[in-house]
């Protein structure tokens, strides 16, 4: 990117961005919910698109000016209803909280039961925490994994589905090693009239390129951050059937969000657009393969892994027989330029705040062009930092030979 404006105007921000930068390029970023985004993406959220206001939606705004607007919005419209074979689609929420809030408030009534993925199993605050909003606004009914397969249990989901009897089971994660069984769940839904809701905003990326099967066939809702491994901007859309059109756009705005951000929504519409691209199977398929191996590479190496492998691009690993939890093990990985994050485990005996565990991912690595062979570099220098993580020498050591690797491997929009 080309910083010369800031320089003139704001060196003391450009310091900071021009360490991310370097923090980026030198370093290996396994934090499963993060990816590089393109430069034409990001040029896109950078445009003087930020300075207009647009509320309403193409053709029926409140604000005049819209011309050029309209195109932009339909065209993110467009290529996110052909990215996912969706009936219909909203491009303007901000994110995948307020995006999920809009979903709830435009389908259901406060009070009503839902039911959710628990927090500590791999759900998100937005599926019912009791003391997010979500959790306060409807009866949430969690559900789990099976302690002993560490995959989320269907028979408890259709016990508690039967008994409950929810208005909508909403299925999808932020730390969940395993594909869904999108099909079992609508047949419980179905079974007990439910309405159902996809949050796939991490595996958006390997729905879009064919790499894991999608929901949006069968569910009435599905939302999506475009950030993950979709590799948009910071943002989220909702698609659903066409029969909830009116009421997931009106919940969306006036409902819940004022001006769209239309800097960002043409970030999406650019995004959308690579994801459509043949190489974006490739990235997809290969962010699933480089996970796989590296799940093998670390169990090798005596990790315990939740659900004993996974499914998508994600890993979460029980530190406790390596015996160092896992807010330390993140302390000592990002000494050696690794980041991830500390995670509770399903039914994690220590505190969020420092957990038994640490959650992993694959597609930032993927998109920088690493394969098979860094990842079992990856697990090794994984290995070896926690082996090592008070012997400031060795840490030194490993971060090194992080950088040469690194360097090796361009992340888009920063020249190296
Ligand atoms: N913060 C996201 C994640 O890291 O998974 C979920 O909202």
């Amino acid at each position: 990117m080309n910083y010369e404006s800031i320089k003139q105007e704001d060196p003391q921000i450009l310091e900071s961005i021009l360490a991310e930068e370097k923090r980026q390029r030198e370093g290996i970023e396994l934090i499963p919910s993060e990816n590089y985004t393109s430069a034409a993406v990001m040029e896109a959220c950078g445009s003087i698109l930020t300075n207009k206001y647009s509320e309403g939606y193409p053709g029926k705004r409140y604000y005049g000016g819209q011309e050029n607007i309209d195109v932009i919005e339909n065209m993110a419209i467009d290529r996110a209803k052909e990215l996912f074979g969706a009936e219909h689609a909203n491009v303007q929420p901000y994110s995948g909280s307020p995006a999920n809030t809009a979903i709830y408030f435009a389908l259901l009534e406060f009070g009503d039961t839902v039911m959710g993925l628990k927090l500590d199993h791999g759900g998100h605050i937005t599926h019912g925490l009791p003391i997010a909003f979500s959790g306060k606004a409807y009866n949430f009914i969690q559900y789990g994994v099976n302690k002993e397969t560490g995959k989320i249990d269907m028979e408890e989901v259709r016990r508690l589905a039967l008994e409950h009897k929810p208005k909508m089971i909403v299925a999808g994660f932020t730390a969940y090693p395993r594909d869904i069984e999108w099909k079992k769940f609508k047949e419980i839904a179905d079974e007990v009239g439910a309405l159902t809701m996809a949050d796939i905003s991490h595996t958006a990326g390997l729905v879009a390129g064919g790499a894991l099967e999608s929901p949006v066939p069968y569910f009435d809702v599905v939302m999506t951050t475009t950030h993950k491994t979709l590799r948009g901007p910071r943002g989220a859309i909702i698609l659903c059937k066409e029969k909830h059109a009116k009421a997931i756009d009106r919940a969306v705005f006036p409902g819940l969000q004022g001006g769209p951000h239309e800097h960002t929504i043409a970030g999406k519409a650019i995004a959308f657009k690579e994801a459509l691209q043949p190489e974006f199977k490739e990235y997809a398929m290969q962010v699933k393969k480089n996970a796989e191996y590296l799940a093998d590479a670390m169990m090798k190496r005596g990790f315990k892994l939740i659900s004993d492998g996974t499914d998508t691009h994600l890993i979460l690993a029980d530190l406790t027989s390596k015996n160092i939890p896992g807010k330390e093990a993140q302390v000592a990985l990002d000494k050696v330029g690794i980041t991830l994050n500390k995670n509770t485990i399903p039914d994690d005996p220590r505190s969020p705040f420092d957990p038994s565990g640490i959650r992993l991912g694959t597609p930032a690595v993927t998109t920088r062009g690493m394969k098979e062979p860094e990842m079992e570099r990856i697990a090794d220098w994984i290995d070896r930092t926690i082996q090592n993580h008070e012997n400031e020498t060795e840490l030194l050591k490993i971060k090194e030979e992080v950088k040469t690797m690194c360097v090796k491997f361009p992340v888009p929009g920063i020249l190296g």
